[in-house]
């Protein structure tokens, strides 16, 4: 039966009996495109690489065009790379992206202009399709899906391929499913019953074996420095913990190392702040529900960068120009206090280590 619809979406309408479904109009928009190419945001999460490899299925299988998956900026996170090479997802740099007429390019997991991309400006932008808060510019841009509510992108794919009922092969369950498990099933969880709906269809397809390697991957040597310096420099602001590391390998050492503080019993918010190359790269974490923690943080940040993100998980960068120690410092006081201040929190409130200096010295000895 599957079969049969993939083949008449080829010959044409067939399947688009329904016009109200997205799926369908996403399709159709794509029926005179000569190729689709799949992009997301910066350092691209298992959420954005499922929702990719979910879409070009099912343009693939719908529509027969060819497709390309990119990468914007490099994979960081030892779960992304493994999650990578084990379902073994060719991606394209951005950097090396030429585009043939009639091409279509479909945004995946982020939206234009949210300081989240490298694309050019000229990039043939068709469609949208994201469950961030962050607002993005949307203008001229034919086909838009956005959720707030939805806890993945991969939902939403997952959802696509449901109503075109089309086969789903065990890597592009995996993917997906991987990508939906990632976004809501830590905690904070933050899930709608689509996402539920979603896992259970998947479950059955995905390849135990290869979650299993992914979920495990093994750690480098700067995941457990970055883990080090932010345990001696974190200190406790009444239910606020702010932690600071000062040179990370990699920028998502900056949000691993924050789903780690965040489950310290005595605070509601976590923040990491990691530097990494030229910027500040920024992680915030809260128990609380329905905190818009990624409106606190870009609130926080304002115009010193860019950050955007969801209910109770947020990110941003702030470009430094300079790395001396003292700017820095000067930064992190800054920001110090417009945490404080985002969150009520006494500005006189004097923090407490949470590693007592003294423990510390005593540690070394
Ligand atoms: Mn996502």
């Amino acid at each position: 039966m599957a079969r049969t619809s993939a083949e008449a979406a080829v010959g044409g309408y067939a399947i688009l009996a329904n016009p109200s479904r997205r799926s369908d109009r996403f399709l159709r928009g794509l029926e005179e495109a000569s190729r689709v190419t799949f992009v997301s945001h910066v350092h691209p999460d298992p959420d954005s690489l499922g929702s990719m490899l979910g879409l070009a299925h099912l343009v693939e299988t719908c529509l027969a065009k060819p497709t390309r998956m990119t990468r914007d900026g490099p994979i960081s996170r030892a779960e992304n790379r493994a999650m990578v090479e084990v379902l073994d997802i060719e991606l394209l740099p951005i950097e090396q992206l030429t585009w043939v007429a009639g091409e279509a390019v479909v945004m995946v997991d982020s939206q234009p202009n949210t300081g989240r991309h490298n694309i050019d400006d000229n990039a043939p932008l068709y469609a949208v399709i994201d469950h961030h808060d962050t607002p993005g510019d949307l203008d001229g841009v034919a086909f838009a899906d956005i959720r707030r509510r939805l806890g993945a992108t991969c939902s939403l794919v997952t959802k696509y391929l449901m109503e075109q009922d089309i086969p789903i092969p065990k890597r592009v369950a995996t993917a997906l499913m991987y990508g939906i498990e990632t976004e809501l099933c830590g905690y904070p969880r933050e899930a709608a019953p689509l996402d539920d709906s979603a896992l259970h269809l998947l479950y059955p397809l995905a390849d135990k074996d290869a979650l299993a390697k992914i979920r495990n991957a093994r750690l480098p040597e700067s995941y457990y420095e970055c883990i080090l310096q932010a345990l001696q420099s974190s200190f406790i602001y009444d239910r606020l913990m702010l932690s600071w590391i000062d040179d990370m390998a990699s920028p998502e050492h900056a949000a691993e190392v924050c789903d780690f503080m965040m489950r310290f019993d005595q605070v509601d918010w976590a923040v990491v702040g990691g530097v990494y190359q030229d910027r500040l790269i920024l992680s915030v974490r809260t128990i609380q529900p329905h905190a818009q923690a990624g409106e606190m943080l870009r609130q926080v940040v304002g115009r010193l960068g860019r950050a955007g993100g969801h209910d109770r998980r947020a990110g941003g960068s702030i470009y430094l120009p300079s790395n001396a120690a003292s700017a820095i410092e000067d930064l992190q006081g800054d920001l110090r206090r417009r945490f404080l201040r985002a969150l009520r929190i006494d500005e006189d409130t004097r923090g407490r280590r949470l590693m007592p200096l003294r423990e510390m010295l005593q540690n070394l000895q």
